[in-house]
């Protein structure tokens, strides 16, 4: 095991760095959503593809589209494309898409017997495509940056599987969570599971580092959250290698709207926590910068508008965080179709040039 990835460290590893707030000379940025639609270069294989399910089920594709956006901007990441809905698709519910309304699934779990039945997955086996793909952008990038892996968390998974699609009320999933919480529970042992196999399957197959994606913890009421979504991600991180063929494997947790529990997030077991843009980092920073790092936190929006806007913003955010390590330049949550690229050259180049200032010793 780990046999094709000897113990090396990208050449430029200053995300790994940041991530566990060791000395980097910038600070390092990268994209949730980099590879998308926005780039008219994912359009085109996503059409090759012949559709999005089709691109995530093939390794070559997905390794093309994993490295679109950093043959053009000086990116400190990959991420594997992927997407998190994938895992409760090789639960069995039947994921499709249904083109200008985003993801669903054929069946949505509300029996009693149909959350009974359910089970996690072997990933070797029912998402061996994702490992593939994996392994082989790991070959592909050759130790350039280092690659992250990800999965939904047990609670966002769940919310996707009980609705059945996106949804805005979660009508159904709060309806089980208040009226059924046994029921709610079981899928969450069920997924918690299923994400602690196949987060561990990919860093076997050579993610470098990890990320829970929380993007609905924040529709919860406080005690909801720590019971349904926090408890859930903290048990998939202590179950995980904390190191793997040598190094660490750093853990980042992504709770959207979670701002206001970022001591019970910062506790988990994570070593960086994504906040999104309604926090402010200098308050993060003396919240929790003590324990753990801090990706984040520019509001997508930004991007819409043009390269000055952007450089502004960007050296605004930089200034919040403020001198020292352990800050991983993001967005506040993903980057939007609309977005022209330029404007993501100009942020790109912005982190790295005016983040210098704060790492200077002295
Ligand atoms: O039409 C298309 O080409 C599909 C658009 C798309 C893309 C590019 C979807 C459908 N998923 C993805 C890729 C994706 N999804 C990545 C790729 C890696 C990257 O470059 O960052 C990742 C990390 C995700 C994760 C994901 N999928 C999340 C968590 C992060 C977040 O944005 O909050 C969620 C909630 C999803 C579900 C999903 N998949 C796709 C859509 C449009 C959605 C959102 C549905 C909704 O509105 O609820």
């Amino acid at each position: 095991m780990g046999t094709h990835f000897p113990m090396t460290r990208p050449i430029n590893d200053t995300l790994l760095r940041a991530l566990l707030r060791q000395p980097t000379d910038t600070t390092p940025v990268w994209i949730m959503r980099q590879a998308g639609r926005y780039l008219p270069e994912y359009n085109q294989t996503r059409a090759r593809a012949g559709s999005f399910l089709a691109l995530c089920r093939n390794p070559n594709l997905a390794t093309e589209v994993t490295l679109q956006p950093l043959a053009r901007f000086p990116l400190d990441a990959a991420i594997l494309f992927s997407d998190i809905l994938v895992l409760p698709d090789a639960m069995g519910l039947g994921l499709y898409f249904v083109e200008g309304e985003g993801p669903k699934f054929e069946r949505p779990l509300r029996e009693e017997w149909e959350i009974r039945d359910l089970s996690a997955p072997d990933p070797d086996n029912h998402l061996r495509y994702v490992l593939d793909a994996v392994a082989q952008i790991r070959r592909a990038l050759d130790n350039q940056v280092p690659l992250i892996g990800f999965s939904g968390s047990p609670f966002t998974l769940a919310c996707y599987m009980i609705e059945g699609e996106a949804s805005r009320d979660f009508r159904w999933v709060k309806s089980m969570l208040y009226g059924r919480p046994d029921l709610l529970h079981r899928i969450l042992e069920v997924n918690t599971q299923a994400v602690t196999r196949y987060l561990r399957a990919q860093i076997e197959s050579g993610a470098q580092a990890i990320m829970l994606f929380d993007t609905w913890g924040g529709i919860l009421s406080s005690p909801a959250y720590r019971e349904f979504s926090l408890a859930y991600m903290q048990r998939v991180l202590q179950e995980l290698p904390r190191e793997w063929d040598g190094h660490i494997v750093p853990r980042i947790v992504f709770t959207k709207g979670g701002g206001l529990w970022l001591e019970a997030i910062a506790d988990c077991g994570c070593d960086a926590v994504g906040v999104d843009w309604t926090v402010e980092l200098d308050s993060a920073k003396q919240r929790i910068g003590h324990r753990v790092a801090l990706q984040g936190n520019l509001d997508p929006g930004v991007l819409l508008s043009n390269p000055d806007t952007v450089v502004r913003e960007v050296a605004r955010t930089l200034a919040a965080f403020g001198p020292g390590h352990g800050h991983v330049f993001n967005l506040g949550h993903g980057i939007t179709q609309w977005t022209p690229p330029e404007n993501v050259a100009a942020l790109v180049s912005a982190v790295h040039r005016e983040s210098r200032r704060y790492h200077n010793p002295g």
